[in-house]
């Protein structure tokens, strides 16, 4: 669906480039990401529930007839420059993805020459919405085009999860990448992170409203507590696997398995383990609470999953248990819980329609005289995935 908003940013973003560059740019826009349940559980090849949503990051691109690479953020206001042959990890943050997603191409030996790029975005950066997956799935979709390189769209996927890897360097999953560039309008993608197998589970909670709440917080931490947990996971399947030699991951394990091999060696890695063998448990279950429209058994499992992630895997603050702790017994709130990698961004809530902006009100008071700082907070609606822009 295309919103005024778009529309604005679509034209404010051609009418920049023709202006710096004196060309008509090929336009991509790929979508942030929401996640109803299956929170840490992708890069233990288990289950996730995201979804595109109606929030982009936009790049506008032309080719050039030499190496150089171009690049001009309108949110930032900064310009930066490199070359095919040297992308070298760039000091400013948002060079990163682009420059990443350009490294990956060239490593998998496709041919490219320099290009000229002006980005600008709206989905919000450090909200855990995953701006950075969806710069990442702009930029490779937008030269896949432009250069007529004819990528598989789970390869695109793959290889924007790689740039995440080893420019930005957080060992991320596979879901934010995936639900950016394969969302689609309405539906919920129910992801094997396994096979990459997916169905698409259309969003039908009527009278409900996704409603986030972002604490305005992202600690600094974030990204190597995220790393870590990923190396405490592997541990917990390298402790199992020296008497279960058939497991592979965490999806093959059960908490017998845990309690057996894992808690008298490690008691850290239990847990961290324990969230994530529950959590691949609970998600199953959610998608099958979400087939019979069971919304209320599918809220209450949201919550659980806070509790997981902020007891066991210890990946909340108390700004994300503060928001929660508002919303636990509201009966107009079906479900919440902390939303992605943790340490600060959003949580998202399932809230009934009619009771969101009071709630929303209340929620902004009480965050205010309690943590000290403004609650934003976003309705968000589910749509497409990466696409051109034909205008
Ligand atoms: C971040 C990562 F990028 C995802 O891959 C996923 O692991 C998520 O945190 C937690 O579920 O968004």
């Amino acid at each position: 669906m295309i919103t005024q908003n778009d529309f604005v940013m679509e034209e404010k973003l051609k009418e920049i480039f023709v202006k710096k560059f004196e060309t008509t740019p090929l336009i991509v826009k790929s979508p942030g990401r929401i996640n109803l349940i299956g929170e840490h559980t992708d890069y233990n090849d288990g289950f996730v529930l995201p979804a595109s949503i109606d929030k982009y990051a936009y790049v506008a691109l032309q080719k050039r007839d030499d190496d150089k690479i171009s690049l001009y953020s309108i949110d930032f206001e900064e310009q930066h420059e490199a070359c095919l042959n040297d992308l070298s990890s760039p000091e400013k943050h948002w060079p990163v993805y682009i420059l990443g997603v350009v490294d990956q191409l060239l490593k998998a030996g496709f041919s490219i020459k320099g290009f000229n790029l002006v980005i600008c975005g709206t989905v919000p950066i450090g909200a855990g919405m995953s701006s950075s997956a969806a710069v990442e799935c702009a930029t490779v979709f937008a030269l896949n085009e432009l250069f007529g390189l004819g990528i598989a769209k789970i390869d695109m996927v793959k290889m924007a999860q790689k740039a995440e890897h080893e420019f930005a360097g957080v060992k991320c999953g596979i879901m934010d990448q995936f639900a950016s560039m394969f969302g689609k309008s309405n539906q919920l993608i129910r992801l094997d992170c396994r096979s990459l197998e997916f169905e698409y589970v259309p969003f039908l909670m009527k009278g409900i409203k996704i409603v986030l709440l972002d604490t305005n917080v992202k600690h600094s931490l974030a990204s190597s507590a995220y790393n870590e947990r990923r190396i405490q996971c592997e541990k917990g399947v390298e402790l199992i696997q020296q008497y279960q030699p058939l497991v592979k991951s965490l999806r093959d394990v059960d908490m017998e398995m845990l309690d057996k091999y894992v808690l008298p060696v490690d008691e850290l890695v239990y847990r961290r383990c324990k969230y994530v063998v529950e959590e691949i448990e609970r998600t199953t279950k959610a998608c099958n609470d979400l087939k019979e429209h069971d919304f209320i058994s599918f809220g209450k499992k949201m919550f659980k999953t806070h509790e997981g992630l902020s007891t066991l895997y210890e990946v909340s603050c108390a700004e994300l248990d503060f928001l929660i702790s508002q919303v636990k017994n509201n009966p107009d709130v079906l479900g919440a819980r902390m939303m992605g990698g943790g340490f600060g961004g959003c949580t998202i809530n399932l809230v009934k329609e009619e009771a969101a902006d009071d709630l929303i009100e209340k929620i902004s008071i009480a965050y205010q005289k309690a943590i000290g700082r403004k609650l934003n907070y976003y309705h968000v609606s589910v749509d497409d995935g990466t696409s051109t822009v034909n205008r």
